[in-house]
């Protein structure tokens, strides 16, 4: 009886570093993390995550330099909802960052981010992000800080 709630993560890079929000607010208040959100409905996936990075962060994208880099799955022990997170990294922003009610930006060096401040699968996956490599992946918490298991798959795989 499981219910998929669709959200959106962007991955905003610069050079060599990478903008990340501290949440103020909601799910995952108190840690770093892309900016993003919940997908509206009958809304693109993709049209969504550029309206969370306007909202959260500021800076103007454009769907079609937005690249999918991720579908990750999560859930939660005794939850039936789970979450598909649809991760997108971006190089090209216009217009210039600024703090919203739910984030404070500050750019981060892409190789150097405060994992221990940010969501424990972040670690798991990042390299793929600093990679380049597509994948899906499933997580599985127990509450917000433990990882009971995971799995990382090709993103072409089915
Ligand atoms: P409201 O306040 O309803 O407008 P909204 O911005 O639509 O919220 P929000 O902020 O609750 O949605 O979305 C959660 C954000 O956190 C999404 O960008 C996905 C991201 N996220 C959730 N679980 C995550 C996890 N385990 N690891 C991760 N990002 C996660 O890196
Ligand atoms: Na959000
Ligand atoms: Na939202």
């Amino acid at each position: 009886n499981a219910k998929i709630k669709v959200f959106t993560l962007a991955l905003l890079n610069k050079d060599d570093e990478i903008l990340l929000g501290l949440k103020k607010r909601g799910l995952g208040e108190g840690l770093w993390n892309g900016f993003g959100g919940k997908v509206d409905p009958g809304e693109e996936i993709v049209d969504a995550a550029v309206r969370e990075v306007k909202e959260e962060c500021g800076l103007t994208v454009l769907p079609t330099d937005m690249e999918n880099l991720a579908v990750i799955h999560f859930e939660f022990v005794d939850d039936p909802v789970i979450l598909e997170v649809h991760v997108f990294k971006c190089s090209k922003l216009a217009g210039v960052v600024e703090e919203s009610d739910e984030m404070s930006p500050k750019w981060f060096p892409r190789d150097n981010v405060p994992h221990s401040q940010m969501w424990p699968d972040d670690e798991v996956w990042y390299p793929l992000y600093l990679s380049g490599t597509k994948f899906r992946a499933y997580f599985l918490f127990q509450g917000y800080k433990t990882i009971l298991s995971y799995i990382i798959r090709d993103f072409y795989d089915h």
